[in-house]
């Protein structure tokens, strides 16, 4: 059972060596990661692309035309059932996302078909995080639950885990989100689908290096794209 774990990376330099090296001393079996760079002006993609050069089992995605995190995750998915990944881990390359979980989410896998590493289940959390920026991720993970019908706590959270079926089922080349919305329009279609979608604690940890970019204004535009997904006919 091949593990593929993909990264969309925008901007990543001082944190994607000490991810990539983290995620090696796992000494996980079977995992090849894909790292989908939109060739980041501070050349992430060339960190990638020497580490890539000394190991098979790490692959670069440069996209040299496209920027966002929407259709970079995509691509990343793409190509992990291209390599013929049959379990596909999706989490960001900002360190906030600790890959000391993989071998949870692996577990939790065999008896669900989307594992979240949620942040609201008993056990999880967040770390550095100011009070607004922590209230914001709740207001959202609350609306969404309303306003979607999911059940679970934390809708938002962009560390997850798919079964290849899911990724083959919930029809990639029609999803819409360019931005980081992309996690709840993917969701939605698992949900709709009938997949069924389980939730392991994490702790998730604000970057401390990079910059985030997650703006005000997307964040805004959230709401009205969630109401789209909600109210348009599928
Ligand atoms: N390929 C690609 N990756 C992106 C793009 N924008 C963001 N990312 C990556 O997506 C992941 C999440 O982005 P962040 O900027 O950390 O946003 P966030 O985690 O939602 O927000 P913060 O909590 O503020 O960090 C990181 O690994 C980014 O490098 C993009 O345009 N293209
Ligand atoms: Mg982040």
């Amino acid at each position: 059972m091949k593990t593929v774990i993909v990264i969309p990376t925008y901007n990543e330099r001082e944190n994607i060596s000490t991810l990539l090296d983290r995620i090696d001393s796992l000494g996980l079996e079977n995992v090849e990661v894909v790292v989908v760079d939109d060739n980041s002006p501070d050349g992430t993609w060339q960190v990638v692309e020497e580490r890539g050069k000394r190991t098979v089992r790490i692959h670069l995605l440069r996209r040299m035309q496209e920027r966002g995190r929407g259709l970079a995750g995509v691509a990343g998915f793409r190509h992990a059932l291209d390599i013929g990944g049959s379990v596909v881990v999706e989490m960001d390359g900002d360190l906030s996302h600790d890959p000391s979980y993989i071998p949870d989410f692996l577990r939790a896998i065999e008896n669900f078909d989307v594992i979240l590493g949620s942040r609201f289940v008993k056990g999880g959390g967040s770390k550095g995080r100011s009070f607004l920026r922590e209230f914001v991720t709740k207001i959202a993970a609350s609306y969404i639950r309303v306003m979607l019908g999911f059940s679970v706590k934390d809708p938002t959270s962009g560390f997850r885990c798919f079964r290849r079926e899911v990724l083959e089922e919930i029809n990639l080349s029609t999803l819409t989100a360019r931005g980081p919305f992309i996690v709840t329009e993917v969701l939605f279609r698992c949900h709709r689908k009938g997949f069924r979608i389980g939730e392991i604690p994490i702790i998730f940890e604000e970057r401390t290096r990079g910059r985030s970019k997650l703006g005000f204004r997307v964040l805004l535009g959230n709401i009205f794209r969630v109401l789209k997904l909600r109210f348009t006919r599928h």
